[in-house]
């Protein structure tokens, strides 16, 4: 089944930075309950946004959401510092967002993860920037999990972000990103394919349809969770609905579940 990774609890959006600056823990608790409710499977935590103040208000933010949060955390920071901190205030094993090859970022994380009980979020990053095609997210992709393996890392906890990239800048960022993602899949069966979605439609108006369209083809490809709002209805009943057509929804039961609860609407 897709594994949704809800994003809400982020201070880049604006009422999560206004209840973090407050410590109104009443509101971050009921955000993470109505994600957890929509059918999120793990909580993003993204402190970043408040500049000189992540690392405490990362330790606020697990403090609040630990003892109410059913599911595991996707702790998601670029500071190792803040994710070993991290890492070690959770009570169920999380996911880390993220390593990429970027050399600093790389040779912190690597020694940090090594026996970790963790999933960690991969992403397609080096020091030179953003992938330029289909072929470098897959060399990126292939350099990431022999590492990632070689510190006895299991592919099935190796979650790879390819990197969405606007396609209103060039017209093949979509196609790129799917062709890589069927090579990887058909390379590393057990590997999965996550990250944010929103990139494609930037610069473009009615986004929202180019990013629910979007995601549809990129789980044809292989994609098997994503980084959204799971209280965003249309696009969680597009994935659920993928899902069935694709035939990871046996008897249909998650589907007719969602009609059966209204989540799920034509
Ligand atoms: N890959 C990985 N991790 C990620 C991302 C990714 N983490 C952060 C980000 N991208 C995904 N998370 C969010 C969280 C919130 C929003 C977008 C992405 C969001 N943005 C509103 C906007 O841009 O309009 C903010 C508006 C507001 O509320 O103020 O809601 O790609 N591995």
């Amino acid at each position: 089944m897709f594994q949704v990774i809800g994003e809400r609890i982020n201070t880049s959006r604006k009422k999560v930075q206004a209840a973090v600056a407050d410590r109104n823990a009443a509101y971050i608790e009921e955000d993470v309950k109505k994600q957890q409710a929509a059918g999120a499977d793990f909580i993003d935590v993204n402190a970043g946004a408040r500049i000189g103040h992540e690392k405490e208000d990362m330790k606020w933010l697990l403090d609040t959401i630990g003892p109410i949060a059913t599911v595991p955390l996707c702790l998601d920071s670029p500071d190792p510092a803040i994710l070993e901190m991290a890492y070690g205030m959770v009570d169920k094993p999380p996911m880390i967002n993220s390593i990429s090859l970027e050399k600093d970022r790389f040779d912190t994380m690597m020694p940090f993860l090594k026996g970790k009980e963790c999933k960690i979020i991969a992403l397609c990053m080096d020091d030179s920037g953003m992938p330029a095609s289909a072929d470098d997210i897959v060399a990126r992709t292939v350099e990431l999990v022999t590492r990632l393996e070689s510190i006895g890392m299991k592919q099935d906890a190796v979650y790879i972000d390819p990197l969405v990239q606007p396609i209103s800048t060039d017209s093949v960022k979509g196609t790129m990103v799917l062709d890589a993602v069927r090579q990887i899949k058909n390379q590393y069966p057990d590997v999965h394919i996550t990250g944010g979605l929103s990139n494609i439609s930037y610069g473009l108006p009615e986004r929202k349809i180019i990013n629910r369209t979007f995601v549809t083809l990129m789980m044809d490809a292989g994609m098997d969770s994503a980084i959204i709002d799971p209280l965003d209805a249309k696009i969680m009943a597009v994935i659920r609905t993928a899902d069935m057509l694709l035939g990871n929804d046996n008897f249909c039961m998650s589907y007719l579940k969602g009609v059966r609860s209204g989540m799920i609407k034509s």
